[in-house]
């Protein structure tokens, strides 16, 4: 049994190093949400498969590639000879602000099968399976293929885990809830930001907190109704304020590591990378976010959507002070 499966767009990536519209050399690579979780798992030592779409084309080659190499099972990829892989391009426009511009209507991703899924599910049912709220944003197929995933992962009583990772330029918030609200009663370990929770809860739940209380009060407000439905763990991500947990048995905070921040992107996937690390090690919520909140330091430190991320030897170098040399 793998530990892990995952499945969702991989695209090829085009880094600039200024405003897109002057042109210059980009750098290229490959991002998604849920490949760079399978690559952070992959490099923390944990069996994981991607069974996502792309075309038959370079593009799709070199996400192939490039998941291969970094040990990400990829048997249960389907290539699409009707559909283009789909890119994104990431513009730095100031020190703290990127602009992502996406080229993925109409992918091969968009068009992911019930079918594939299917077979990647009868072919190794996972421990865990790792969705994201992009994939239903992507089109009518990839939305039924990822609810049939959520039904198999049902089936097979695979642990199903979800970060909601809302993309405003994909879809709607109102579009988004009514899909992330269906999907509640199958999910067990729920991943969001702050803001995002609300997309998840019942119409009508969950206050915003009163005035003056705590940000991890008034979360623990939002999550109770998503307890109350059965999701076992509600894990919110605070950015610089860290993470939270929230389960039956209360709430348990944890402070970001400062690092010095060179690209943000890609820092919330490597949280759930490590979360889900230390979750199939069989860790604690106290364990679990702290193995979560240092992969997404060293993600915030590093350059890409998952370059940076580290392997299990690696994860101590994060507290060495500065000026540390590894001789
Ligand atoms: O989390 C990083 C992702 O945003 C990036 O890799 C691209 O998957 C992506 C998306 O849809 O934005």
């Amino acid at each position: 049994r793998p530990d892990v499966l995952t499945f969702g767009e991989t695209m090829v990536a085009l880094r600039g190093s200024g405003p897109l519209k002057l042109g210059g050399t980009m750098e290229v690579s490959v991002a998604g949400a849920e490949s760079n979780v399978a690559i952070g798992l992959a490099r923390l030592g944990h069996a994981v498969r991607w069974a996502g779409a792309v075309g038959d084309d370079e593009a799709g080659q070199l996400v192939l590639r490039t998941l291969r190499a970094e040990g990400v099972g990829v048997s249960g990829a389907t290539v699409d000879p009707g559909a283009p892989t789909g890119l994104l391009m990431f513009e730095p426009r100031l020190p703290d602000v990127t602009r992502v511009h996406y080229y993925r209507a109409g992918s091969a991703s968009s068009r992911l099968t019930a079918h594939a899924v299917e077979a990647a599910f009868d072919a190794a049912p996972p421990r865990v399976l790792h969705l994201t709220g992009i994939t239903p944003a992507l089109g009518p197929a990839a939305r039924a293929a990822s609810r049939h995933a959520l039904e198999l992962a049902h089936r097979d009583g695979s642990l199903i885990c979800l970060d909601v990772n809302f993309r405003a330029r994909l879809w709607t918030a109102e579009d988004a809830a009514a899909v992330l609200r269906q999907w509640m009663p199958f999910v067990d370990v729920l991943i969001a930001s702050d803001d995002e929770l609300p997309l998840c809860l019942p119409e009508g739940a969950g206050g915003a907190g009163g005035p003056g209380a705590g940000r991890v009060a008034a979360l623990a407000e939002r999550a109770a109704p998503l307890l109350d439905l059965g999701v076992a763990e509600v894990v919110a991500k605070l950015g610089a304020d860290g993470a939270a947990v929230f389960t039956g048995e209360g709430a348990l905070h944890r402070p970001a590591t400062p690092v010095r921040a060179v690209d943000a992107v890609g820092a919330g996937d490597a949280f759930v990378a490590g979360y889900l690390s230390a979750l199939l090690d069989g860790e604690g919520p106290a364990e679990r976010l702290e193995r979560a909140v240092t992969t997404g330091a060293f993600a915030v430190a590093s350059h890409g959507d998952w370059e940076g991320a580290p392997t299990r030897a690696e994860l101590g170098l994060l507290g060495a002070p500065p000026g540390t040399v590894v001789r």
